[in-house]
């Protein structure tokens, strides 16, 4: 594995603190970011176990956007008329948001964190409360065979994709296919988006490095589509190689040209990132100087923001609070650097001369949201793909 970016020292990104727990020291972990120059595949060097991250007290709801509500429920029309599946798994169903566009005698869901599981069962659908691994895919395929596995923002948290992959391939019917949608590499790097790395995304997948994991379970890539979604993903169509019922679609060619073109296989090009995120730090950092008399919140407690902020070391002296709409978030502290989360209120000019956009993937919600606070002359400040105010 070939380094190329330290990001230093880091909170667990989704592990906001409790007001009462504000004086205890937190775990850190050290977030550098290396090239396997075999497999082309980016990823993090150090890894977390799953429990300490994927448990009961998980916070993030897919629910909470629309732009993702919206994109979840076009999917599910597709693949109903499409490939009319029988039976269907989501991998890492959250609270539902996909989930609950199909009949529930048709789709299960896998969700480790039980406070989601619970969301998802309550509106009516069998959800297994476990990692997927091996064990659980057998369970599940004891009856029958899957037409469609599902997995948005989920295998890319997983660190042993060997038994992702085995297990999928296993589980697959004659014609069954996985769909598998993650945050692109070629736009995180194109857009200086350093902060979809933090200790839950283990990889972020080019196409490349996809291609060549999936070659070694008999999988393929047959459909690529470009998505909107968390600053721009690739929604995959991968099947069995002896699976003939689809063709291999030019969009995957055309993908791939795209990544060689752009670098993605060369070392060079992270080195070339990493000089690009030093410079973003840089001029992130002379925002916040430049306007420290103002009043500055934040928008969207993300984990992304969690890598930006403690990266920059921007903290509670520069960032006031932040609104988010989570539940599970509100009333605690961003990781690292203990800003509060205070529970979101419609943005008004008397709130803050400036607002940081830590959900900047939602950035056309948000802002036709808060179109009174835009028009009366608020502004936000973003670090994508360059550090400026908006
Ligand atoms: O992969 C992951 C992605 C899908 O979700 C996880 N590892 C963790 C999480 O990452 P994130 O926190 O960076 O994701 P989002 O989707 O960018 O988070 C948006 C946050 O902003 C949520 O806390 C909800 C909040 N929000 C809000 O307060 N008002 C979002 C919108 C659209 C809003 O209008």
């Amino acid at each position: 594995m070939k380094k190329f970016l330290d990001l230093g020292l880091q909170p667990l990104a989704n592990s906001y603190v409790l007001r009462k727990n504000l004086h205890l020291k937190e775990k850190k972990f050290k977030l550098i970011l290396g090239f396997n120059p075999k497999n082309y595949l980016v990823s993090i060097l150090n890894t977390v176990p799953k429990e300490k991250m994927f448990n009961k007290n998980y916070p993030y709801k897919s629910s909470e956007s629309k732009t993702m509500k919206t994109s979840f429920m076009e999917l599910a029309k597709k693949i109903k008329k499409k490939f009319k599946p029988k039976f269907i798994v989501e991998i890492g169903c959250n609270d539902g948001a996909f989930i609950n566009n199909f009949d529930p005698k048709k789709i299960v869901g896998v969700e480790p964190c039980k406070n989601l599981a619970r969301i998802t069962k309550k509106k009516g659908y069998k959800v297994y409360s476990e990692y997927w691994n091996l064990r659980l895919s057998k369970k599940i395929i004891k009856e029958k065979k899957v037409d469609v596995i599902y997995s948005a923002n989920t295998l890319s948290h997983i660190t042993n994709y060997s038994e992702i992959f085995g297990a999928i391939k296993k589980s697959l019917s004659k014609k069954g296919i996985l769909i598998l949608e993650d945050p692109s590499l070629l736009n995180c790097i194109k857009n200086v988006a350093y902060d979809q790395f933090y200790c839950e995304h283990v990889y972020v997948f080019s196409t490349i490095a996809l291609k060549n994991i999936l070659d070694k379970f008999g999988l393929e890539i047959f459909d690529i589509e470009n998505i909107i979604t968390h600053g721009g993903s690739n929604r995959y169509y991968i099947k069995n190689k002896d699976n003939s019922f689809f063709k291999i679609n030019k969009s995957v060619e055309r993908e791939l040209k795209k990544e060689r073109k752009y670098g993605l296989q060369k070392f060079s090009t992270y080195v070339k990132f990493a000089n690009k995120v030093k410079k973003s730090k840089k001029q992130l950092l002379k925002i916040f100087n430049k306007i420290y008399d103002k009043k500055v919140i934040g928008y969207g407690a993300t984990a992304k923001s969690c890598t930006v902020l403690n990266y920059c070391n921007i903290n509670n002296k520069h960032i006031s609070f932040f609104y988010d709409t989570t539940s599970f978030k509100i009333n605690k502290y961003l990781p690292g650097t203990k800003i509060r989360i205070k529970k979101y209120k419609k943005l008004t000019n008397k709130d803050a001369d400036y607002v940081f956009l830590g959900a900047w993937n939602f950035k056309s919600e948000i802002f036709d949201k808060e179109r009174l606070y835009i028009k009366n002359g608020g502004k936000f400040i973003t670090h994508i793909p360059f550090p400026r105010i908006i």
